[in-house]
């Protein structure tokens, strides 16, 4: 008897894209690779370590607005109706949880839609929030929020609210966030609200600590993204050398990381069959994480055919979370 192991189909396809965006990204010059290639296994275990250090304040401010409002944005995005919740990325484990319950306590039930390219990720979600708050009910939507929002009409009488938090947005310049907020917004119906959580801008020392942490987390996640390639398509890259950089961008309002090639050097993907060179010093730009001036995330609500509804803040106004609602 032989055993067919069946290959994972979204594991192709996660394989072609990965292959593709480093073909342009390091042919490109400046040579630069996109932010969605740090999550593999080790690079989401190394996001989760980054949450929880010290100097990375963007996760536990926003659950701390959660945890003081979570029943205020329920309730105000409810509007006496039933609701039910959706969100962009499957599930940003605490944070959603404190908006989960918030709309169990108010209506003893409640659906939840977390909306993520990967089946894998969205199963683990449905199976630990089920079995973590009783009351939901997870309905995983497998779909690329990138491309829009497809979601099947509520109920009679449902509103809807999607959470997009987590600064998940700081990735996108304005020419993405627009479209993609627009793309969200063509999805909705009038009254429907999305909740959305940015990084605003603050001291900028604050700012480089939270990506240059002392304990070098991030430099790992940063470098992992080497490691990825290394992994995935039979690289040659020398971790030692390369040196994780996490700048400050006042003029463009973002924290920018680059791994620096620390000599010249070539490296092998023979994956792609390239060849690719590194003079002394030269970047690969990995991310962008725009930090935004209070007003401007309801100004891009706006834009995208939202009314600002609200906006919960820390008591050092260093995160905010901006409810807008579907005109
Ligand atoms: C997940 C995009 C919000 O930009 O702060 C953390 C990713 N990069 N440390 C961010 C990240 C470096 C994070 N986001």
């Amino acid at each position: 008897m032989t055993t067919v192991v069946s290959p994972i189909p979204e594991t192709e396809a996660i394989q072609e894209a990965v292959a593709q965006a480093v073909q342009q990204g390091l042919t490109a010059t400046p040579k630069r690779l996109p932010p969605w290639l740090f999550y593999d296994d080790a690079g989401s275990l190394l996001f989760d370590r980054i949450t929880e250090l010290p100097e990375y304040y963007l996760t536990r401010t926003e659950r701390g607005i959660l945890a003081h409002h979570s029943d205020a944005m329920i309730r105000r995005a409810a509007e006496g109706r039933r609701l039910r919740v959706a969100e962009l990325g499957a599930g940003s484990a605490d944070k959603t949880r404190l908006l989960l319950a918030a709309a169990v306590a108010l209506q003893g039930t409640v659906v939840y839609e977390p909306v993520d390219v990967s089946p894998s990720a969205l199963a683990s979600a449905k199976e630990r929030i089920e079995a973590e708050i009783p009351g939901v009910v997870v309905a995983p939507r497998v779909m690329d929020y990138m491309q829009g929002l497809e979601l099947a009409p509520p109920e009679e009488g449902e509103r809807r609210l999607v959470l997009y938090i987590g600064s998940s947005i700081g990735n996108f310049d304005s020419h993405e966030a627009e479209p993609l907020l627009e793309r969200v917004r063509a999805g909705l119906s009038p009254g429907d609200c999305l909740l959305l959580g940015v990084d605003l801008v603050k001291d900028e020392p604050t700012l480089v600590a939270a990506y240059e942490d002392a304990a070098g987390v991030t430099a790992c996640f940063n470098l992992n993204l080497l490691a990825r390639l290394n992994r995935e398509l039979g690289a040659d890259f020398n971790l030692e050398a390369f040196a994780h950089r996490a700048v400050w961008n006042a003029q463009r309002s973002r924290m920018e990381m680059h791994l620096a090639s620390r000599t010249a050097q070539q490296v092998r993907i023979a994956a792609l069959d390239l060849e690719v060179e590194f003079a002394a010093g030269e970047t690969i730009h990995t991310e962008n994480s725009y930090k935004y001036l209070p007003g401007q995330a309801e100004a891009r609500l706006s834009a995208a055919g939202f009314q600002p509804a609200k906006t919960w803040t820390d008591p050092q106004g260093w995160f905010a979370v901006c409810m807008g609602r579907a005109i």
